[in-house]
């Protein structure tokens, strides 16, 4: 996938009416912090299009990035995230949710779990959700460059029972430091347009 264009088209809040796209738009889903925003840069090939943090709950919108004008990736605040107070994890829980439950373009849907966690309650819940909803996500496993080559496979092995993968479940480990994983997610993304064009 070559990237020619890349650019924030639409950010939605709380309140928004969600764009009526014509476009495939693929999802990015997770906790807070786990890295959503830097992966959606790493496949833009941009630095900071997408604002990341150090900080847990730095995308507080949902943001679109329209890619080559032809493919939307959307960035969705993350779950989990501690500091706001229980109001306002309700009203971003219930924005992701519409979204899901509305958005008429959804083909994709990338669940990411930090590769060195065994998956929390939310993940599994997250999970089982877009299932029940009848999309299949693909999870990627995140920050891999924190891992030694030798704890990749047992990890992995945790991430899969943790959230009671089946094994035709796609899985890519993915680093948006050594951009590890980047051609899978491309190869992945790429095979979808194929499939629908
Ligand atoms: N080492 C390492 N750090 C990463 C990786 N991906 C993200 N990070 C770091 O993790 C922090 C959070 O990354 P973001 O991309 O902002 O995470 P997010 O999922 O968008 O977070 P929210 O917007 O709060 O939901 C930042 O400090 C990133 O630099 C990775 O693959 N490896
Ligand atoms: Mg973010």
């Amino acid at each position: 996938m070559i990237i020619k264009k890349a650019e924030l088209e639409t950010v939605c809040g709380i309140t928004s009416k969600f764009p009526d796209n014509s476009e495939p738009e693929i999802v990015f889903a997770g906790k807070s912090n786990v890295g959503k925003s830097s992966l959606i840069n790493a496949l833009m090939n941009r630095k900071s299009l997408a604002r990341t943090s150090g900080k847990p709950g730095k995308t507080q919108t949902i943001n679109y990035y329209k890619v080559n004008d032809e493919i939307y990736f959307v960035d969705l605040p993350g779950y989990g995230y501690a500091n706001a107070n229980l109001a306002t994890r309700e009203k971003w829980g219930k924005m992701i949710e519409r979204y899901l439950h509305t958005s008429k373009q959804i083909k994709c849907i990338f669940l990411l779990i930090d590769i060195r966690h065994e998956p929390g309650k939310n993940d599994k819940q997250m999970y089982d959700w877009i299932v029940y909803n009848g999309y299949s996500p693909v999870i990627i496993a995140t920050k891999l460059d924190k891992l030694k080559r030798s704890q990749i496979a047992k990890c992995i092995k945790t991430l899969r029972e943790g959230l009671g993968l089946q094994k035709e479940v796609v899985l890519i480990p993915f680093s948006s430091e050594t951009k590890q994983g980047k051609k899978e997610v491309y190869e992945f993304i790429e095979n979808l347009l194929l499939a629908q064009a």
